[in-house]
């Protein structure tokens, strides 16, 4: 009885493992498809006007997949596109990275006279953590607020309605980085700006959306292995009491 106490001792310190490190989770969405989204977490996507939708070729070859999370949504914030996760590991931070489809008549700083301005916003749990103008006529001296340092194209007629488009890449270094420790995260992208026409002129798309958490627990190898022993050595224990 007094070995078996002792191994329970020891199972018990040892059931919360050492810690070795800090790694990454990373879980995402991408051609119809949750990617990584294993280990207890629930998640969830959604886009207005499907996020099944067909990609017209142009689009593909600027490294969107055959289906796209299309967004063609009147009213002013118009609605959002999602992805969410619950159920998540300890962690101190979250990077967001996304190909974004700015489709068709988007008139960026234009007054409402002029059919802008036309705004996207992004927001994490709420909170806005991007929101600026893009426009597709930049070529005839619209302006916009939205940086094109990221742009792969632009000006270019890629599907969808006859109106130019353009793409943005905001993976890597061009997404975004914020602190974040909740179990669940929620990230929104919508249109608005007083401008914003909607279904029929000026819509976008997302895919490949991905959520790194960063400062997630690694536990120790070692330790895992000791665990195992720890308790092999309580079943042992049992088997010689009975
Ligand atoms: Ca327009
Ligand atoms: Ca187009
Ligand atoms: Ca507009």
């Amino acid at each position: 009885m007094k070995s078996q106490l002792r191994v329970l001792v020891a199972v018990a310190a040892l059931a919360a493992p050492a810690v070795a490190g800090a790694g990454t989770l990373t879980v995402g969405w991408s051609n119809f498809s949750f990617v990584n989204c294993v280990g207890g977490l629930s998640c969830g996507a959604s886009a207005p006007s499907g996020l099944n939708t067909p990609t017209p070729p142009g689009f593909q070859a600027w490294g969107f997949s055959p289906f796209i999370a299309w967004n063609d949504t009147p009213g002013n914030p118009a609605e959002s596109s999602g992805f969410a996760v619950s159920g998540l590991p300890q962690h101190t931070g979250v990077s967001v990275e996304f190909l974004l489809a700015i489709i068709d008549s988007w008139d960026g700083d234009n007054p409402p006279g002029q059919a802008g301005p036309d705004l996207l916003t992004i927001q994490v749990d709420g909170v806005p953590i991007f929101a600026e103008t893009f426009t597709n006529f930049g070529n005839f001296g619209v302006t916009q607020s939205a940086s094109t340092a990221n742009r792969l194209v632009g000006e270019t007629d890629l599907g969808f309605l006859s109106w130019p488009d353009s793409v943005y890449d905001f993976s890597g270094a061009n997404g975004f980085w914020l602190p974040h420790t909740g179990s669940t995260i929620v990230v929104r992208w919508f249109a608005g700006g007083e401008g914003w026409q909607g279904p029929g002129d000026e819509s976008f798309g997302l895919d490949h959306i991905f959520l790194t958490f960063d400062g997630v627990p690694v536990p120790e190898p070692g330790s895992l292995a000791l665990l195992g022993l720890g308790l092999a050595g309580l079943g042992l224990a049992k088997r010689r009491r009975s």
